[in-house]
């Protein structure tokens, strides 16, 4: 029998059948393979013996949090409590696009900001609109629902970013568990310990322990294609890494203000990032 596996709690994989759900298990290949099965997995069980005995082709995959055959990855972003952090945002950007899963930026917390904090904000939130993602505030729960409507959905972001507060908006009946961010060090305490599909009128959407350390496994070259703003400017050398190179039209694309500065501190980041580890790699 076929089923979507909605919840995994250690080695335990509940799946989700048309008819029943069932507690499963999976066959020793599959707990030892790399590609072990998660959740949003379309899966073949034997229900019989309880075993996952066949996890069907994967559309997409994400490792942190990680799941699989995703319509939206929300990249839950909080402004305050934790701090607004534009590199951890970029580096979901950059993770999510590469893995072929449409983002959606959703920022949380701006009632904890203040009046000019939040025009910067408004500013930023443009930006990111203009280089084409949809940016939404956690408030805008009527927009949201139409967008996700029959989607499946997880939610990505750090510990207390407000990822099962938001969930618990979208449907007050779930009551999942939130706490308050830890004051001492500005960051959240890891309510969230597994990875659980809900059904909120008919969008699927996972609720996803918090990650804040994403690892880059691309190239260099493969990073760059998840700058959409890069894309519209030819730089002198075709295979320009906009790093080193002394003419390079990104470079002055920031100094004129028409690429945000933040936005190119970051990619250099990640294009350091990922030379170093290819030179652990080869050591
Ligand atoms: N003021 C304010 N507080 C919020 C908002 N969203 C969430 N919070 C608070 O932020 C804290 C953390 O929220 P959670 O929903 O537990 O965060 P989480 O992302 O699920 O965290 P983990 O499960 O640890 O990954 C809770 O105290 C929430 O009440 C918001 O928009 N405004
Ligand atoms: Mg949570
Ligand atoms: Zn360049």
């Amino acid at each position: 029998m076929n089923g979507i596996i909605v919840k995994i709690i250690s080695n335990q994989y509940t799946v989700k059948t048309a008819k029943e759900s069932y507690v499963c298990t999976a066959r020793g290949k599959l707990r030892l393979a790399k590609n072990s099965p998660v959740v949003g997995d379309k899966v073949v069980i034997d229900t019989q013996t309880k075993q996952i005995t066949d996890i069907l082709p994967r559309s997409n995959k994400l490792n942190r949090p990680p799941v699989a055959n995703i319509d939206y990855a929300l990249i839950v972003t909080s402004l305050k409590e934790p701090n607004l952090s534009l590199h951890l945002l970029d580096k979901n950007l950059t993770v999510v696009t590469y893995n072929k899963v449409t983002p959606i930026i959703l920022l949380t917390k701006l009632d904890l900001c203040k009046e000019t904090e939040q025009k910067r904000i408004a500013k930023i939130k443009k930006y990111y609109e203009q280089i084409g993602y949809q940016v939404f505030y956690n408030t805008e729960l009527g927009s949201l629902k139409k967008i996700l409507k029959n989607k499946v959905v997880t939610l990505i972001g750090q510990s207390g970013a407000g990822k099962s507060s938001f969930l618990n908006k979208l449907n007050p009946e779930l009551n999942l568990k939130t706490s308050p961010i830890s004051q001492a060090l500005n960051r959240g305490v890891h309510t969230t310990r597994h990875v659980e599909i809900y059904d909120i009128e008919g969008i699927l959407v996972m609720d996803t322990p918090g990650f804040s350390a994403l690892n880059l496994n691309m190239s260099v070259e493969e990073m760059q294609e998840t700058f959409p703003e890069f894309k519209k400017y030819v730089c002198k050398y075709q295979d320009c890494k906009h790093y080193l190179e002394k003419a390079c039209m990104i470079k002055d694309k920031v100094k004129e203000g028409k690429i945000l500065k933040s936005r190119y501190t970051n990619y250099v980041s990640f294009v350091e990032e990922i030379y170093a580890n290819s030179r652990k790699l080869h050591k």
